[in-house]
């Protein structure tokens, strides 16, 4: 953790210039590999780091389909609690959530199906879509999507909010662009559907 975190307006004025790039929270429960995805997303490609201040930021490009040369700014919160008053400051306003899942931990699915209720539900994320990184495949016992897809709850969620269960392994890379495509692919969906929206209400 930083030793230098001081007030709220400390901590922004150490981020970069985000002009134009989509910002998306990585959470999930402790070890389900949030920092391996980010910084395996973040090894392949060489750009400008952010300093960790309690949590690690990563300016991440796309590099599959529509989402090639997409910038994207991934926050890898952590479990710590403390902090989140704080983050979600600046993370209000996020376009996409990336919810880390250990695929083979059955034991701890219903408590990450609680913390990703949790957060689909927050007002402040209403509508924002949701990527289930169904992480460390290569694992064995490993769930396959369709069956997270159901253990997780992705139904129950709001029909305003769009999700997609991408299989993973951190560790190789596998999967993780084609993930951050179909959260891209989603967000472009919701602003299309929003801008219609405006349109007809004129
Ligand atoms: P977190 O940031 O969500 O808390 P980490 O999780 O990224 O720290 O990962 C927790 C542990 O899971 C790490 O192992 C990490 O190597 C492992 N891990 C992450 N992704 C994968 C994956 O896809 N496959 C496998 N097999 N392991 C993975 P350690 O041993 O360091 O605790
Ligand atoms: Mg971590």
């Amino acid at each position: 953790m930083g030793a230098n975190m001081g007030k709220n307006s400390s901590l922004l004025d150490a981020l970069p210039s985000t002009q134009g790039t989509l910002h998306v929270v990585m959470l999930g429960l402790d070890s389900a590999g949030k920092t391996t995805a980010l910084y395996r997303l973040k090894f392949d490609q060489y750009l400008n780091t952010v300093p960790t201040i309690g949590f690690n930021c990563e300016k991440v490009k796309g590099t599959t389909g529509r989402a090639k040369g997409v910038s994207f700014l991934v926050w890898d919160v952590g479990g710590q609690e403390k902090l989140r008053p704080l983050w979600r400051s600046y993370t209000r306003c996020t376009d996409g959530i990336v919810f880390v899942l250990d695929s083979v931990d059955v034991e701890r699915l219903e408590e990450a199906k609680m913390e990703l209720a949790r957060t689909a539900k927050a007002p402040d994320n209403a509508g924002v879509p949701v990527l289930v990184l169904a992480n460390k495949q290569d694992l064995p016992g490993a769930r396959e999507p369709r069956e997270i897809e159901k253990l997780l709850g992705l139904h129950e969620l709001a029909a305003s909010t769009s999700w997609h269960v991408q299989p993973a392994c951190a560790i190789t890379g596998e999967g993780l662009h084609e993930g951050m495509e179909a959260l891209y692919e989603m967000i472009l969906k919701r602003r299309k559907l929003a801008k219609q929206a405006k349109t007809r209400k004129r």
